[in-house]
């Protein structure tokens, strides 16, 4: 009887095109590896060729673009599940991750999605772990149905990401700003002192460390004024411990600190004179949506011995790649707790959620 040939990138799309020609009851007569080919070039430029047998008096539905070929039975499997057992032998052997398989119109549905995140910056190992699990899990039924591939998709790159619930960040009595210039450290001060002060009713001090630069103080006052938040300045550490002492019946204490770039030792000691003034203080790093991953690192690195309780990702309504983002908070484990969207005071602030930043990487813009 005349046999076929599929050629697939995968085992498990090999077995679909297989179903999908022959039907249920084909047997399949070899399994190969093959390292040719440019369809599956973009994965790692191996596939898998798949012989097969239509089953006695299966009647063709129609024309097809797979090859024909006639061969002689190399393997005794006749059937889905001992193939399925042979692909895993030669998974286990080749020690290869699995690789998404070709939708049936043609275009891989996972190869896109694999693009558009590699696109957005994600690492690439990453992408292509998630992928594989991805496409293990859901079998080629589920993988033909987008919405469902990319629900699949966002839960795993969220699942990358720590976040805190609102009760645990509400629980942060005294909390530090730091970050690189213009990284949005005063606006998110203005911004939970909005929420907590004027939206919360709770009784908000906003300290400001920031007093050597020019405008500084100024802003802070503009902000802190028409909130109704006290606003106190301090110039020195021991400033900033006396002031904080001070307000201990403040439901929250806002401390801003000024603009710091990691690479210079005299302002990372300037900033980390501060914070040790404090001793019970929650400390976030400012990470703008807009740095580069090893900006993030760097500033992180530099204030590591000070145990920042997490990130704030800011200007995230700036930018339509979040990979940089992403990668800093999934490989540094810095949980997620604020993220800002815009410059106004009043708005544009929420609690960090997992799903919205992995949304993100796969629409390309972030919605609040
Ligand atoms: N679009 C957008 N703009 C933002 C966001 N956060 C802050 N900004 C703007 O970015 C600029 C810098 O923000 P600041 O809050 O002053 O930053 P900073 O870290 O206090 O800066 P320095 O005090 O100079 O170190 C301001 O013009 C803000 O209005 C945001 O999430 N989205
Ligand atoms: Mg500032």
């Amino acid at each position: 009887m005349t046999t076929r040939t599929f050629r697939a990138p995968n085992m498990l799309a090999a077995l679909q095109a297989v179903q999908q020609e022959l039907g249920p009851e084909a047997l399949v007569v070899s399994v190969r590896q093959v390292h040719d080919g440019p369809a599956w070039q973009v994965w790692r430029g191996k596939g898998v060729e798949v012989v097969a047998m239509p089953p006695a008096g299966f009647a063709p539905a129609g024309a097809s673009g797979a090859s024909t070929a006639l061969r002689s039975p190399t393997a005794s499997i006749s059937n889905a599940a001992a193939l399925a057992a042979e692909i895993a032998r030669l998974k286990a052997r080749r020690g290869d991750r699995a690789v998404p398989p070709r939708s049936a119109s043609g275009s891989t549905t996972l190869s896109a999605y694999r693009q558009r995140l590699i696109t957005q910056g994600v690492e690439a190992s990453l992408v292509d772990d998630i992928l594989g699990v991805c496409a293990q899990t859901m079998g080629p039924q589920g993988l033909i149905e987008d919405r469902r591939v990319r629900a699949y998709l966002q839960g795993q790159l969220a699942a990358r990401l720590r976040t805190r619930g609102e009760a645990l960040l509400s629980a942060h009595r005294t909390i530090c700003l730091i970050g690189a210039r213009g990284s949005g450290k005063t606006s998110i001060a203005a911004k939970l002192a909005a929420q907590r002060g004027h939206g919360a009713r709770q009784q908000v001090v906003w300290i400001c460390a920031d007093t050597h630069h020019a405008g500084a103080i100024a802003e802070a006052r503009a902000f802190s004024e028409p909130l109704g938040v006290e606003l106190r300045l301090a110039y020195t550490p021991h400033e900033l411990a006396q002031q904080a002492a001070e307000c201990s019946e403040a439901d929250l204490i806002l401390v801003d600190t000024p603009g710091c770039n990691p690479l210079r030792e005299d302002e990372v000691a300037e900033v980390g004179g501060y914070l040790s003034a404090l001793s019970n203080r929650a400390l976030y790093l400012l990470a703008p949506a807009t740095c580069k991953e090893t900006d993030l690192h760097q500033m992180l690195a530099a204030f590591a011995p000070f145990r920042p309780d997490g990130a704030v990702a800011t200007h995230l309504d700036e930018t339509t790649s979040f990979g940089a983002l992403f990668n800093f908070l999934w490989r540094s484990r810095l949980p997620l707790l604020y993220t800002s969207h815009g410059p106004q005071a009043l708005h544009g602030l929420q609690a960090g959620r997992s799903g919205a930043l992995a949304r993100a990487l796969l629409e390309g813009s972030w919605k609040s």
